[in-house]
């Protein structure tokens, strides 16, 4: 997959090339490219935001520039999906970060300030499908750290990047449930026992007692997951719990 992002702080975009997400890199299994949007800029100041028309606080992004910054980023045989953060998109949820692993091409708009001139995704949209996505109801700064999230969420999913594929599988959400607990050894470790039935060799038990513990914590932590759980999700025993 080759995902390109467009920022004024490329450097912030670093950490994408360490760890996991380095080796998918190397391995080239993910092609990253992380563009300086003021590349993209005339003027000697190379400034790239503007007041906003109508009045209000903070500035806007001029869509001179990032409309030229796409036109060339986004070039190609087959145009790539525009994927704009903004804390007033539609949620990033795992489901969205399966559908991108789908992509062949993903290119990321990052706005800072208030955000970017509207025509800018307006134009956009004329060419290539475009989405504003939020990653939770907190605000942050700028779009660089909601496109690490969404970038790494995504690349998880490449076929190859990931060591054993049912990591992936047995994630929390990838059956609406949040995962429940893991111990490793010792046995027991200040004065607190592993769970006897995960030594117990017991498979059928064991996946019972998983899937007891998930639904539980889901249960408390999160009870807007079970209640958009699709009827079949749930058998008898599980509504026992
Ligand atoms: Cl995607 N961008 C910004 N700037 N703030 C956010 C966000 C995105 N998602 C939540 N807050």
């Amino acid at each position: 997959m080759r995902i390109d992002v467009l920022t004024i702080f490329p450097e912030y975009l670093a950490p994408l090339r360490a760890a996991l997400l380095g080796k998918a890199i190397e391995r080239g299994l993910l092609d990253l490219t992380v563009h300086d949007l003021r590349d993209w800029t005339h003027d000697v100041h190379r400034s790239v935001d503007d007041s906003p028309y109508g009045g209000g606080p903070g500035m806007v992004m001029k869509p001179q520039v990032w409309g030229e910054a796409l036109d060339e980023v986004c070039a190609g045989e087959v145009p790539p999906r525009l994927v704009v953060p903004s804390p007033a998109g539609r949620p990033f949820t795992q489901e969205t970060a399966r559908q991108y692993a789908t992509e062949s091409r993903l290119v990321f708009a990052c706005g800072r300030y208030e955000g970017i001139d509207q025509r800018v995704i307006d134009d956009a949209a004329r060419r290539m499908p475009v989405d504003e996505v939020s990653i939770g109801d907190y605000v942050l700064v700028g779009g660089e750290v909601a496109v690490m999230v969404m970038v790494e969420a995504v690349a998880r999913l490449l076929p190859g990047v990931l060591g054993n594929p049912a990591s992936a599988e047995q994630d929390s959400f990838s059956d609406g449930l949040l995962e429940g607990p893991s111990y490793t050894r010792p046995e027991v470790w200040r004065e607190l026992a592993v769970p006897e039935v995960l030594r117990s060799g017991n498979h059928a038990a064991i996946a019972r007692w998983r899937r007891d513990r998930a639904l539980e914590r889901t249960f408390h932590r999160r009870p807007d997951l079970l209640a958009t759980l699709p009827d079949q999700a749930l058998d008898r025993h599980d509504r026992a719990v």
